[in-house]
């Protein structure tokens, strides 16, 4: 794998301009005020792929100052007809197809997920950038009844400067989720990428001025979670702030927010998704969309089926079924084609789901398969099923966010209705059955923001994404999506 990631350096460092790894404002390229650089490891191998300028408060000021100034009453970003903000969304998009495997490398470098997913990332940012390019003159207001004198109707404004924070599991996806519905209804934006995985998005900035946007209408901004990003979430100059990450850090944003200039907030944050097998699943075909569930980017994914529910009648068939498709999982250098699973994004992450493996194992789980480290490089850990978990132990109620299959034996439909409602979190939820009454039921008491029957992780552009509880509030995706991006202004005119 070595020689591969050096073919790799190389290519990227001989390629890369360095302005790519500075910070984007107004269309320029800056170094960081402070003049620190922080370092992009590569997960495959522990290495360091380069330096990037670090942002702090002074580089958000200045990021906030321009987008700002792209939002004024008279600006050309402002002025523009929605029909042409669509027109450079378009263009953004064209150019995300067109560099689509210099951008998959560089996913893949920095992120580690196999090559070829990298790619239907990058696919999929490019629809959902054009998805919301063809709302740009569609977000109406009404025309309201009313007195016959008096015309009343509403109009639907840009919020202003939106803060968006991103998360290292989906990185151009994320971005694209942000960009696509703040940029369809009008705002302007500075965007921090996680610290772990800028590289794409920097490279993201050169698009967007080559598409042709106004200076100041994208702005990002790397740096880290508690001074870059507190720094955008303080911020008086911003209006919105929309964040995807962890509970934890989802909290503390709504509280800054809160006590700041009570910005908008829109989170999309955890998750402990139960996915039930019914007694009439066919075994193989549940078996294969459970380990999916799970395992699907090395299992870094928000709604992750973390939780598999399994009736007792086909519980023990369900198990070796679920440990064969784990133990056939490849996992290594994502670069390789056959490889189906890549290294865990660092070593912090590595440590805490190696953890929960040792917790599952203290608290009496069986380990069916894997629990290994893969490897001395990198962080790679190897496809792991548990059986025999118990609802109170940590593997079960935690969010491990590391490819752990957690297997769960049930006998009765309202007994594993409760069971799974029982979380504190609510992003998702899957049932495999072929009776329709039992679907339905489970379809309107799951307490998720997505419910999938006989299906997982079935997200497109114009299906709403988000949580109940403790997983966030709002939405990303589809028409709700672009709720979150602009403020309702009532107009009433008497007619005198
Ligand atoms: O998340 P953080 P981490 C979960 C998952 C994972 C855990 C920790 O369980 O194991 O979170 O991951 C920025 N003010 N998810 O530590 O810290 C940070 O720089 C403002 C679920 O990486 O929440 C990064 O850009 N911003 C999740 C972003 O928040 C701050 C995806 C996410 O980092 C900040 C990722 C602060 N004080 C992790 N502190 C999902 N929902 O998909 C950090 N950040």
């Amino acid at each position: 794998m070595k020689s591969r990631v050096w073919e790799m350096l190389s290519w990227f460092l001989g390629y890369s301009e360095l302005r790519r790894l500075k910070i984007f404002i107004n269309n320029e390229w800056h170094k960081a005020t402070k003049g620190k650089t922080f370092a992009v490891i590569n997960p495959s191998t522990g290495e360091e792929i380069c330096q990037v300028e670090e942002g702090t408060k002074a580089d958000v000021d200045k990021a906030v100052e321009a987008a700002r100034n792209a939002f004024k009453t008279n600006s050309e970003w402002r002025k523009m007809e929605p029909a042409a903000r669509g027109v450079l969304m378009r263009q953004f998009a064209t150019l995300l197809r067109r560099d689509v495997d210099y951008l998959a490398k560089l996913e893949t470098l920095n992120n580690g997920k196999p090559l070829e997913d990298s790619k239907g990332d990058i696919a999929i940012s490019a629809d959902c950038i054009d998805y919301y390019a063809g709302w740009v003159d569609k977000i109406a207001g009404e025309t309201l009844p009313s007195a016959p004198d008096t015309f009343l109707y509403t109009r639907h404004e840009p919020i202003g400067v939106c803060g968006q924070i991103i998360p290292w599991n989906y990185p151009i996806l994320m971005m694209a989720w942000k960009f696509g519905p703040a940029l369809a209804c009008g705002n302007t934006i500075v965007l921090k990428p996680a610290e772990e995985t800028p590289l794409t998005a920097l490279y993201c900035g050169s698009l967007i001025k080559e598409a042709g946007f106004p200076p100041g209408v994208v702005n990002i901004v790397p740096g880290d979670g508690p001074e870059c990003g507190h720094s955008i979430v303080v911020h008086e100059g911003i209006d919105k702030v929309a964040f995807t990450g962890s509970v934890e850090v989802g909290r503390k944003v709504q509280e800054v927010a809160g006590n700041s200039n009570l910005k908008r907030v829109s989170l999309e944050l955890g998750g402990k998704s139960p996915l039930i097998v019914c007694e009439d699943a066919d075994i193989d075909y549940a078996a294969e969309l459970a380990h999916r569930a799970i395992f699907a980017n090395a299992a870094q994914s928000c709604c992750a089926g973390s939780r598999t529910f399994v009736h007792e009648k086909i519980y023990d068939k369900f198990i070796s079924k679920s440990v064969e498709l784990a133990t056939k999982r490849v996992v290594g250098d994502p670069f390789d084609t056959k490889t189906q699973q890549g290294p865990q994004i660092n070593n912090s992450q590595f440590k805490k789901i190696m953890n929960y493996i040792e917790s599952g194992k203290k608290q009496g789980a069986k380990l069916e398969c894997g629990g290994e480290r893969v490897g001395k490089n990198g962080f790679f850990i190897q496809p792991t099923v548990f059986s025999n978990v118990k609802d109170d132990m940590e593997i079960a109620t935690d969010e491990i966010f590391g490819p752990v299959m957690s297997i769960f034996k049930f006998h009765d439909y309202d007994e594993v209705l409760k069971r799974a409602n029982e979380t504190t979190f609510g992003l998702a939820a899957g049932v495999i059955t072929k009776d329709v009454t039992r679907a339905f039921k489970f379809v309107n008491e799951l307490l998720a923001g997505s419910v999938w029957v006989n299906d997982y992780d079935a997200i497109t552009n114009q299906s709403p994404f988000g949580g109940y509880k403790q997983s966030g509030h709002g939405r990303e995706l589809g028409s709700y999506g672009l709720r979150e991006y602009y403020e309702v202004k009532t107009v009433a005119i008497k007619l005198v």
